[in-house]
């Protein structure tokens, strides 16, 4: 496998769902300390017990120990949020939170003393909560402001210890979980079209913004967008189905054209006239989508699904947007489809569209996993389910890199076990590195060493070569 000699090997989390502490040293509430069940069930008034994510793997205080674990496998990149509330603990506060600033130039030393890049996700999920309780979140233009002033500071802050920057992750998924993404507390049933294409336009507004500042602050910065990629293939060569999964496409990939391109695509244009979506722009900010797109395009993969002019087909699930099941699949425990030749063309389908270098920011295997001796004293999880799934990705990748397509590189989603973001548990596990920690609230939150630990570490330290 012809892997580039400086691709970005490493894994990838987001704050909210390792770092715990979610009361410590100045953060705010954030919209994840309400969401004790994940996108799935209502969110609570208050932070509660049962929420997974208040602690977490305990990151925040064991950032050191993982971070050399991350080493250990030797990664090249580490990519995690930074969680706005640590920043700014109500989003529209007028001075940041010097604790919180300082916790995030800690853990960027930590990787840089083991030659780890971070790749920072600047909005992972993460809305403070007064923004979505005062403001609606994305619905409201005043967000952009704020989310500017939060930017404006961690550029400055970073600058000089941070390259990689994402500025919305799966910033397309504001559609499917306004509350998770947008931080928006109108429920999806009664929110319009109208209103959520309307959020999705301030969050590209604010994102082109990012893009603005960050090359402003640092012309080094290498910026990018990170998209829920979703390749739709027709359930049937019949036309119809084609155009259906086309339209599909092309509804996804529209936040890419965005980023990419900075102007409004034809066929979103008909999309809103057909089905009476108004959205408000003004020539300022139209300007500023043109003018400042991103430097390369990141995504997460994780499935494919197909789409057909049959409306009686049912719908599988997927990571937030579920699709018509693929015959030819198989699936994970949690119903989604595995499909490692779609990582292949959504790169190759990707890269011919927007002529962009790319970055696979997140693709994994959510599993249950059982902690069993090693025979040598300690214990590990035999996760040759994980191996082959994350290997049968990698080969596809290097596929595409053979097709000519620039990859930057790979980070796996949740390298270390930790709480999933669709439903809230710890029992969906994703890591090289099992962390003792249950649904229950019970375990000692000691980190454990998995078979595709090894694995990995042999893949990055061949290059790929050992795939
Ligand atoms: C993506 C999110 C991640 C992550 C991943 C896996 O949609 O960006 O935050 O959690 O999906 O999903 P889950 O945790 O629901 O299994």
């Amino acid at each position: 496998m012809a892997f580039p000699k400086d691709f970005l090997w490493g894994g990838a989390v987001a704050a909210n769902q390792c770092e715990g502490a979610y009361n410590e040293d100045g953060k705010g509430i954030d919209i994840q300390d309400i969401m004790p069940r994940g996108i799935k069930g209502a969110p609570t008034a208050e932070p509660t017990a049962d929420n997974m994510k208040l602690v977490g793997i305990d990151f925040y205080h064991r950032y050191k120990e993982d971070v050399k674990l991350f080493a250990e496998m030797g990664f090249k990149v580490f990519r995690t949020s930074i969680a706005w509330s640590r920043i700014y603990p109500h989003g529209d506060d007028a001075e940041p939170n010097e604790k919180g600033l300082q916790f995030y130039d800690d853990l960027f030393d930590e990787c840089h003393k083991y030659g780890i890049e971070p790749l920072v996700t600047i909005s992972h999920y993460e809305t403070p909560l007064h923004l979505a309780k005062e403001y609606n979140g994305w619905i409201s233009h005043d967000l952009i402001g704020f989310y500017e002033r939060y930017v404006r500071t961690i550029f400055a802050r970073y600058k000089d210890k941070v390259k990689y920057w994402l500025t919305f992750n799966e910033i397309n998924s504001v559609l499917h979980a306004p509350l998770m993404s947008g931080g928006i507390m109108t429920p999806l049933a009664e929110l319009s079209k109208s209103d959520l294409y309307q959020a999705c336009h301030h969050e590209l507004v604010a994102s082109a913004l990012a893009t603005k500042i960050g090359h402003e602050i640092d012309p080094q910065a290498q910026i990018g967008c990170m998209v829920l990629s979703m390749p739709t293939y027709p359930l049937t060569p019949k036309p119809d189905d084609v155009i259906a999964a086309m339209q599909a496409n092309n509804l996804n990939d529209f936040f890419g054209d965005m980023h990419v391109r900075g102007v409004y695509p034809g066929y979103m244009k008909r999309y809103f006239r057909e089905n009476g979506i108004t959205i408000k722009t003004t020539p300022e900010e139209l300007a500023l989508l043109k003018e400042h797109t991103v430097d390369f395009v990141s995504f997460s993969y994780y499935v494919s699904i197909c789409e057909t002019a049959d409306k009686s087909k049912t719908k599988g699930e997927g990571n937030l947007i579920g699709g018509v099941k693929n015959p030819y699949l198989q699936e994970s425990e949690w119903g989604w489809q595995i499909d490692p030749q779609g990582l292949r063309f959504v790169l190759n389908r990707f890269y011919n569209r927007w002529q962009k270098p790319l970055f696979i920011v997140e693709n994994g295997l959510g599993a249950k996993d059982e902690l069993v001796d090693d025979g040598k004293g300690g214990k590990t999880v035999n996760d040759d389910y994980r191996i082959a799934y994350l290997n049968d990705h990698l080969v596809q990748v290097g596929e595409a890199i053979e097709d000519g397509v620039p990859v930057m590189g790979y980070t796996t989603w949740g390298c270390i076990d930790l709480v999933s973001a669709s439903t809230a548990q710890l029992a969906k596990r994703y890591g090289f590195i099992y962390v003792d920690r249950h649904d229950d609230g019970s375990g000692t939150l000691a980190r454990y060493r998995k078979k595709s630990f090894w694995w990995y570490k042999d893949v990055i330290a061949s290059n790929g070569e050992s795939l």
